[in-house]
């Protein structure tokens, strides 16, 4: 190694690293690692919340410099004094006995230098010996946009590892791609405002009042009396609370939105201005839709004809502002880059794109499913640039004062096929940090078996106890969420600053200073040195996204973000203060980011789902969240005393009294769900929520991804989480 211990002194010291209340700062100084806010150490300071993307402020309360204690920010621009129960026990996962505070070698206690150097030599090794293809990384959506960037970088630039995807394959990767595709990149046009704002709300595939609750207070404050229209093939708590529920048949969702686009175009019921001036491929997507007739589209979803022209005459009326919204009911499908580009092109031919509650608008998952969007480095360059193109590599480079051929040229294989290589022993070493793929990705007993196989699993978490962490070679403890500095990237493009405003327990370090641990064990720190701090990395990322539409060369700093309440993205240099536009959203000028200017329509015929029901597995699964106090696979809000009084305790499988009574199976009794790849045993909820023929299990139970098929949308490689064949049965 050609550092000696002493170098790494001031990074180990970093255990030790200063409060957010503890920093100083000279007015004017935009030192490198420093929030420029200094509070007394029993004051109030702001942060923004680490589960979803709805990214809302939050005030942390401080003793002695460390937080004892929060409440919703009143004053940030998104949730306006509110907060859901994960939002009021986020400290509490924190203290949880089982945090890891030292790291593991093979499960037992070792010091950094010992577990870093094990490591460095293996991944080397796996590396000399089978080739770079043969190392993986599985990140997150979950962690600053700092970190994220710096993982991009260094794994593919500084270590030569080829396969680095995340858990936003899982969740947003759909919303990617559609994006990027149609409006020629990847940029979720709205601001919350529009929920406010809008005379129909179009909810598809996405249950806001579990999954975004404060999202769903925005509507609540809207004043316009709107309709809300929500496509779920369940009777949500948000169907419930809507004006109407199409209760569709599940994966019916691109032929309802074909069917739609035919009676709008043939009504008339479109904007012909703007579809001349801002949309291409209008003509082809004209002649396309007109195969499906209503009587096909209500033979496919099973709406009769009368409410499926309501729908189009609710959503064709020029007079109102219709806003379409989605989230995983339509991106966890096997065809969810049509079905979301289907959404898009309604918003598009209608003309309800860019001005106030309108807009083809994703909502975002994980609290910085967009940082990773952004920055991660894996299917693309950041900010949206491609491996294959050399003008992007060599603008990369530049960036980063390496040499343009350090830059790889082709973008990384999706989670799907490295877990494939996991399974069939191609790769040999694979690094996971923040996600718990174990319990989150489909067939994971399957998974669970390969993982044990690897030469090398390493897992970067918060806690050693996760169903993937208890199967690592080397464990790393993480500082969580509260325990240091950096950005999220909301929903709406909102970048939001959190703070370090607890220490990590024991030796556990933030992910970033493990990356820094990383790069001087192999070897590699001395491209990096310039990644010395999370603000440093800001800077960074300010200069990759130079000219790109996701300019924030505006921002002045952390100390910027801070006081501003969060800013949206684009802010370029010369662009207002961003006072002046707290809420901003985009293509107010019709104009797109293709070179064209225009946003391209996109569509397929409709396919079936791969895995069709029979008499051996008569019911489709569906999954999803189950409740506004669960947080995926537990690690974090399972440990909560408070949050477990908000949700069964017990595993259940929602199913409806008509299929439970011909089974014979009563409310809360114990039922067994089979499906082609594994069983699993729940109690049932008979309720009419879930139409006859599906049931549905909330994916917080591990459980589930035994379950699920493993089938992807071949332009998204999204799994379908929400579709699979299963056979339900009394014990
Ligand atoms: N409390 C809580 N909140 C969360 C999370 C959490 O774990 N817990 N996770 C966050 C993350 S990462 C994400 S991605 C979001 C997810 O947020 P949502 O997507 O809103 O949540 P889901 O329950 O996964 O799926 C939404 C709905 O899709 C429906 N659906 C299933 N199949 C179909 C179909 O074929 N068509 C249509 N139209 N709908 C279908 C389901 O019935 C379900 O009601 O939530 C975020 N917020
Ligand atoms: N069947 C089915 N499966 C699904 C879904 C579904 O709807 N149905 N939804 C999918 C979706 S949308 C998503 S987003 C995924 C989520 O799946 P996962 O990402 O696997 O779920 P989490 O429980 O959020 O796991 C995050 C892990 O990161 C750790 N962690 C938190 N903060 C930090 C940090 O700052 N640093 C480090 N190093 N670790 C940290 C936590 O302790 C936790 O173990 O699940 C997917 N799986
Ligand atoms: S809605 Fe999302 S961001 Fe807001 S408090 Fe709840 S989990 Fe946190
Ligand atoms: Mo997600």
């Amino acid at each position: 190694m050609k550092f000696s211990l002493d170098d790494l002194v001031p990074i180990f010291r970093q255990f030790e690293g200063p409060l957010t209340s503890e920093l100083v700062r000279k007015p004017g100084d935009f030192g490198l690692g420093q929030v420029p806010v200094r509070f007394k150490p029993d004051a109030t300071t702001t942060t923004v919340c680490g589960f979803c993307s709805t990214g809302c402020g939050l005030k942390v309360h401080l003793r002695d410099g460390s937080a004892v204690n929060l409440s919703p920010d009143t004053e940030y621009p998104v949730n306006l004094g509110m907060a859901c129960p994960k939002g009021w026990e986020a400290l509490t996962p924190l203290d949880a006995p089982d945090r890891g505070t030292v790291p593991l070698l093979s499960g037992q206690p070792a010091s950094w230098h010992d577990a870093m150097s094990s490591f460095a030599s293996r991944l080397r090794e796996i590396q000399r010996v089978h080739g770079p293809e043969s190392v993986a990384v599985l990140s997150t959506g979950q962690i600053v946009t700092e970190e994220m960037c710096f993982l991009g970088a260094l794994a593919r630039i500084g270590l030569g590892i080829p396969n680095i995807d995340s858990n936003t394959r899982q969740c947003m990767a759909t919303s990617h791609v559609a994006y990027k595709q149609s409006f020629g990149f990847d940029a979720p046009p709205f601001t919350y405002a529009d929920f406010e704002q809008s005379d129909v709300l179009v909810f598809i595939g996405a249950n806001p009042c579990i999954a975004h609750p404060i999202l769903w207070q925005r509507v609540l404050r809207n004043r316009r009396s709107p309709e809300i229209l929500v496509v779920d093939p369940r009777r949500t708590e948000t169907a419930m609370a809507a004006s109407r529920h199409y209760s569709i048949a599940p994966k019916s969702d691109l032929t309802l939105l074909y069917g739609l686009a035919n009676i709008l175009i043939s009504s008339g019921w479109i904007d012909r201005e703007f579809i001349a001036q801002s949309v291409s491929g209008f003509p082809e997507f004209a002649e396309f839709v007109r195969a499906f007739t209503t009587d096909r589209v209500c033979a496919a979803t099973g709406l009769d004809a009368e409410a499926l022209w309501q729908f189009a005459q609710l959503v064709g009326d020029r007079s109102k502002r219709v806003s379409w919204w989605w989230t995983m009911g339509v991106n966890q499908s096997h065809e969810s880059t049509r079905t979301a580009q289907a959404i898009i092109a309604l918003a598009l031919i209608t003309g309800q794109i860019g001005k106030p509650g309108t807009g083809a608008n994703s909502i975002t998952g994980q609290c910085n499913a967009m940082g990773s969007r952004l920055f991660a480095h894996a299917t693309g360059l950041p900010c949206n640039r491609d491996y294959g193109s050399p003008a992007d590599r060599a603008e990369i480079a530049s960036i980063y004062g390496v040499p343009a051929e350090s830059i790889p040229q082709s973008g990384s294989p999706a989670y799907d096929q490295i877990i494939d290589g996991v399974k069939t022993g191609r790769i040999k070493a694979l690094w996971v940090i923040a996600t718990n793929s174990a319990h989150s990705w489909g067939t994971s007993e399957d998974l669970q078996r390969a993982l044990a196989g690897l030469e090398l699993l390493v897992v970067q978490d918060m806690y050693p106890t996760t169903e993937t962490a208890r199967l690592a070679h080397i464990y790393f403890p993480a500082a969580g969420w509260g325990e240091k500095d950096g950005t999220f990237i909301n929903s709406e493009r909102r970048i939001g600053l959190v703070k370090k405003v607890r220490r990590a327990p024991g030796e556990a370090l933030s992910d970033f200073n493990i990356l820094r641990l990383v790069s001087e064990y192999c070897g590699v720190a001395d491209q990096f040195r310039e990644w010395s701090s999370p603000e440093a990395v800001f800077r960074i990322m300010q200069r990759l996204s130079k000219g790109r539409p996701c300019d924030i060369t505006g921002i002045a700093g952390y100390a910027q973000l801070d006081t501003d309440g969060g800013i949206q993205w684009p802010y370029a240099k010369d662009d207002k203060p961003a006072s002046h536009h707290r809420e901003r959203r985009l293509f107010g000028d019709g104009h797109f980011f293709h070179p064209d200017g225009k946003a391209r329509i996109l569509f397929s015929s409709p396919r079936e789902p791969s895995e069709p029901t029979d008499a051996g597995f008569p019911f489709v699964l569906l999954t999803g969240r189950g409740s506004s106090a669960q947080w995926h696979t537990g690690s974090r809000t399972g440990k909560s005393a408070i949050l477990a009084k908000m949700h069964p305790s017990r595993p259940y499988v929602e199913i409806h009294p008509e299929d439970a009574h011909v089974l014979g199976i009563l409310h809360g009794g114990a039922v067994e769900i089979v499906s082609r790849r594994g069983m699993a045993t729940a109690c049932a909820c008979v309720t009419t929520i879930v139409q006859p023929g599906s049931v549905f299990m909330p994916m917080h139970d591990a459980q589930v991804n035994t379950l699920t098929a493993p089938e992807y949308d071949p332009h998204s490689r999204q799994p379908s989480y929400k579709y699979c064949a299963v056979q339900v049965r009394p014990v």
